[in-house]
């Protein structure tokens, strides 16, 4: 082999090792593919507002990533508990939803993801009993939040204590230590909008922002909001 021949073959192979390394990245970094969307409009009269109910869970106990937190959504058809976070809503609507929150928490690093905003009357209810903001330096800190950057939505959602009764694996049931939060928000026009948890709960991850954080279908998601 001469000199050249060499030469070319360790840039080739360097070449096609330095191609693998910026696929496996990109594949790494690209959040999982959104399963279909979970259609709300259908199910309420027009003029009523949707009901929406989801819960957080620290373990999903099932799936590509069995440790990881979630959201879970209750298919308003069947009743089940699914792991999508695409929602159709119907655009200029009364959303009332319902949170069912079964993770332990812990403070926030920016407080202002402690207030209640964007919501209908500016306050939300957590166990029947209204708030419109909580310090997470105070009980149980947060499990998570349910936000909506683009038109402004925040709630904070309050963690169960980490000595009660955690739930394993989802989807939970009422048994196990939760707190139930309500709020209404209404939805605006038609369009996509994205929805996230702002706790960086990603716990094994870089400044707790990767895996779940940054992964369709586990603690963000979108809304097809579209005219009915
Ligand atoms: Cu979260």
């Amino acid at each position: 082999m001469t000199r050249a021949t060499r030469l070319a073959t360790v840039c080739g192979l360097f070449l096609v090792a330095a191609g693998l390394i910026v696929w496996a990245l990109s594949a790494w970094l690209t959040p999982g593919v959104p399963g279909a969307v979970m259609n709300f409009p259908h199910t309420q009269a027009k003029g009523q507002p949707v009901h929406l109910t989801v819960q957080t869970v620290g373990t999903i106990g099932f799936g590509a990533h069995p440790t990881w937190m979630s959201y879970l959504v209750k298919n308003p058809t069947t009743g089940k508990w699914v792991q999508n976070t695409s929602w159709g809503l119907p655009a200029h609507s009364v959303i009332d939803m319902t949170v069912y929150q079964y993770d332990t928490g812990s403070p926030l690093r920016n407080q202002k993801y402690g207030q209640v905003l964007g919501v209908i009357g500016g306050t939300a209810t957590l166990n029947a009993k209204s708030f419109s903001e909580y310090n997470s330096n105070t009980g149980n800190g947060f499990g998570h939040t349910f936000s909506i950057p683009q038109f402004g939505v925040n709630v904070p959602l309050v963690g169960v204590s980490s000595t009660g009764n955690v739930c394993g694996a989802a989807p939970c049931t009422t048994q196990y230590a939760h707190n139930i939060v309500k709020f209404s928000f209404k939805t605006p026009g038609p369009g996509n909008y994205y929805w996230q948890c702002f706790v960086a709960c990603g716990v094994g991850y870089f400044l707790g922002n990767g895996g779940p954080m940054s992964t369709q279908n586990y603690m963000g998601g979108e809304l097809e909001v579209v005219n009915v």
